[in-house]
């Protein structure tokens, strides 16, 4: 007797708990664009990985960006690409607020090979300051750019 109320009940707050969550994304997709709410989720920017001519490029090369941002490299032209960070060159304590997927290193992305195939590096509370990055097949041909994070 108890039992069966309760799966009646459990019933009722179950079609509840649908319309419930039907509003929630509604109300708060609207408010999601201001850039002062502290701990958002980052905003995502997009670079092209790119063979123009006889250069490899990162493009934009320079971009900054906030620190929960994520950033999309996209394999435009002429890869295998990466994208590493020299440990060196982001400031300190900023290596574990990187991430990268499938790192073949620390700070080093796995390649893409794939037309249009996407590294996406996350960054999550990471310092201000300027992050130097590089792609592994193509750093001595200068295929390297750089962040900031304010
Ligand atoms: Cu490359």
């Amino acid at each position: 007797m108890v039992a069966g109320l309760s799966i009646v009940l459990a019933a009722c707050g179950g079609e509840n708990k649908s319309s419930d969550q039907q509003a929630a994304p509604g109300q708060s997709s609207q408010p999601a664009a201001t850039a002062t709410t502290p701990a958002a989720a980052g905003a995502t920017h997009d670079v092209n990985m790119v063979l123009e001519g006889s250069s490899y490029k990162y493009v934009p090369d320079q971009l900054t960006i906030k620190p929960n941002d994520l950033i999309r490299y996209h394999n435009k032209s002429g890869g295998p690409h990466n994208v590493a960070f020299w440990s060196d060159s982001i400031p300190s304590g900023a290596a574990s607020a990187i991430t990268v997927p499938d790192p073949m290193a620390p700070l080093s992305s796995k390649l893409v090979v794939a037309p249009d195939e996407v590294i996406e590096v996350k960054f999550n509370n990471a310092p201000a300051g300027e992050y130097k990055y590089y792609c592994t097949p193509h750093l001595a041909l200068g295929m390297k750019a750089k962040l900031t994070v304010k």
